[in-house]
């Protein structure tokens, strides 16, 4: 923590001068002030908007989510020492830029794919992590694979009602990437974690804790489980907004009831500290479906806030 960084002295998150009067309401609103740039010299971490809806089975509407996050953003960003409980003011010691959206021709779908898995990609190699900001799940898809291509298959970590394993030939929506991810060799199943479901599923070889078991351990029980599965292997961190209870987050295409809190969600996340998180998402925000417009995208904006720090400390361990 640093003793001279306070609200007006954020280096790089002053944009157009209300970041510095503290203005959350104002100015442009990249996520949590973040600077936005394509320019990756330097960068430990870019956010990438995915604003892409047209695989979701059921509600669109998960295209307005990045823009609804970044908004909500700017009060989880707001703290001169960096979001509670975390320790440490991540701004201060990491780079972390707002790449902006990925673009694609809406209703094309393979060129979202095209597009996304190249953007990931190119932030890769220039040596910084992704956090993708959905979009509907699919774009988790591309963001794997493009992680996938550099690390080698992954150890999924999914929290979510669904398992998005669904078995139905090849088509690909926002239900069935993950059984096409472990077909592909991009993710292992076998070391692989998917928590809070609520849906009737097939496990497909992944290791399931379905939410009433999850209620059952308890949280710190179901953080041991992720951490016995995952181990040391380079991981990547996927999150549906669904995975909350719809009282939390009703701002999502498919709602299912009986999920946790916000605040029990953020506990895993915390939980999952010192495991090797290469990549992360928070994805399935669509805020039309929220009556206050903000519930959902303020729990989406701090899960991926909690995910940034996930990436950073992999990053420091892996210096
Ligand atoms: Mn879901």
């Amino acid at each position: 923590m640093s003793e001279t960084h306070g609200p007006g002295d954020r280096d790089d998150g002053d944009l157009g001068g209300a970041g510095a009067a503290g203005m959350t309401w104002a100015g442009p609103t990249t996520f949590a002030r973040r600077p936005l740039t394509r320019d990756l010299s330097g960068v430990d971490i870019a956010v990438v908007g995915v604003p892409f809806d047209n695989a979701t089975t059921n509600r669109p509407g998960a295209r307005f989510g990045p823009r609804a996050i970044r908004e909500m953003s700017t009060l989880s960003g707001e703290y001169p020492d960096g979001l509670w409980p975390w320790e440490v003011d991540l701004f201060a010691t990491h780079r972390v830029v707002d790449y902006a959206d990925v673009a694609f021709a809406p209703g094309y779908t393979d060129q979202m794919l095209e597009n996304v898995e190249r953007a990931a990609g190119d932030v890769i190699d220039a040596g910084a992590s992704v956090l993708g900001l959905g979009g509907d799940h699919l774009v988790a898809y591309p963001l794997l694979r493009a992680a996938a291509e550099r690390f080698g298959p992954l150890s999924l970590i999914h929290l979510d009602a669904h398992s998005d394993t669904w078995d139905v030939g090849d088509e690909l929506n926002h239900g069935t990437m993950f059984l096409r991810a472990a077909r592909e060799g991009v993710v292992d199943p076998t070391t692989s974690a998917q928590i809070g479901m609520r849906t009737p599923n097939e496990s497909h070889g992944f290791n399931v804790i379905h939410a009433d078991e999850m209620f059952r351990l308890g949280i710190d029980a179901t953080v041991d489980r992720i951490r016995e599965v995952v181990g040391g292997r380079a991981a990547y961190l996927t999150v549906d907004i669904d995975f909350l209870d719809p009282a939390y987050a009703p701002g999502t295409g498919t709602p299912v009831v009986g999920g946790p809190t916000t605040w029990q969600a953020r506990q895993i996340l915390f939980g999952l500290r010192g495991l090797d998180v290469v990549g992360a998402d928070l994805v399935e925000v669509a805020p039309a479906y929220d009556p206050s417009g903000q519930i959902t995208a303020l729990a989406g904006a701090t899960l991926a806030h909690d995910e940034l720090h996930l990436l950073a400390e992999a990053r420091d361990r892996r210096r």
